[in-house]
């Protein structure tokens, strides 16, 4: 049975096509060597204006062009062709609010690891998509442990690209994690510094300063990532991108999640150690994210496209 709220079309190469006949063929080469790279993107409806809004959709598509770029993959759209597609599928669906996945992956054509011949598919599906970590997360967070699995290092698969083989990374991690009872896992990278959830970059408050580690120890460059980080400007909260031991996450006053899918989850226990309730620094800064997505706030409405 799928766990997936099903809508009417999915945009495929160009055009909207009913949701069940966007399928592919089983030896399409992204799904033997996950050569595909996709994007994760939400739109909002503000429940008292009552628009819709997809939040920062430029950074995204602009964001998988250089996923693209870097894994050599010719993407037969422009950016404003599919920042167009993706409100065309939006409206097509008449969905208010939901979650968009944009994926470009290598199609039917050879089965070698070289890639070289396989067409370039790309698809849009749109769907609504609860709170990513559970109903109650955003409200009351959840747990997580440091998982025994290293995220994959920047010579790999590189963190930049935000590729579909990267996620059998996630996935292990995840696993393990809810087998043991968690929410989601935290993966630290080769060198043993603090990385990232399986689908979400990581914070910290500690004495009132806000923490993130740096792209450079092998991050994905998350959008809310940014999106925290120029808010936390906004509200005169300093913040510093710096890198952390897993000590430093036992020990911080508030820690929390970020991603488009997760939004901004708190933690409130990392392997039994006790953070606690939401804090003060995590629920201003989720209070203003919300504001931004659903368009109340003025400066930021060049990062909103509206429904
Ligand atoms: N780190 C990883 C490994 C991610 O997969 C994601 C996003 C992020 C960080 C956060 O990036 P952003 O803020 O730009 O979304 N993950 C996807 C998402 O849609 C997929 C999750 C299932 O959130």
């Amino acid at each position: 049975m799928a766990d997936i709220t099903e809508v009417e079309f999915i945009w495929k190469n160009g055009e909207l096509i009913p949701w069940a006949e966007a399928t592919t063929h089983v030896l399409s080469h992204s799904l033997h060597y996950g050569s595909g790279v996709f994007e994760g993107i939400r739109c909002y409806k503000d429940p008292d204006s009552e628009k819709s809004f997809i939040f920062r959709l430029r950074d995204h598509m602009e964001r998988l062009a250089r996923s693209c770029k870097i894994a050599q993959i010719d993407l037969p759209y422009t950016v404003d062709e599919l920042c167009d597609a993706t409100v065309e599928v939006i409206r097509a669906n008449k969905l208010p609010s939901c979650y968009i996945r944009p994926l470009v992956y290598r199609g039917y054509g050879v089965m070698g690891v070289d890639p070289t011949g396989a067409p370039t598919d790309v698809i849009i599906a749109v769907w609504p998509w609860d709170a990513y970590l559970g109903p109650d997360a955003l409200e009351n967070g959840v747990s997580v442990g440091i998982s025994s699995w290293r995220q994959r290092s920047v010579n790999a698969i590189p963190p930049a690209m935000k590729s579909t083989a990267s996620y059998m990374n996630s996935i292990l991690a995840k696993m393990e994690a809810k087998a043991h009872g968690y929410a989601e896992a935290i993966m630290l990278n080769e060198a043993g510094m603090v990385c990232e959830g399986t689908g979400e970059n990581l914070f910290i408050v500690r004495s009132g300063v806000l923490s993130t580690p740096p792209i450079s120890d092998g991050v994905l460059e998350g959008i809310t990532r940014d999106t925290v980080l120029c808010l936390a400007d906004d509200l005169e909260i300093p913040a510093l991108e710096e890198s952390l031991t897993r000590s430093d996450l036992y020990i911080a006053d508030e820690v929390f999640m970020t991603g488009s899918a997760a939004e901004l989850t708190p933690i409130g226990s990392i392997d039994e150690r006790v953070i606690g309730k939401p804090g003060e620094i995590t629920r201003q800064l989720q209070e203003r994210f919300f504001a931004v997505a659903y368009g109340k706030v003025e400066e930021y409405l060049d990062w909103l496209t509206e429904i």
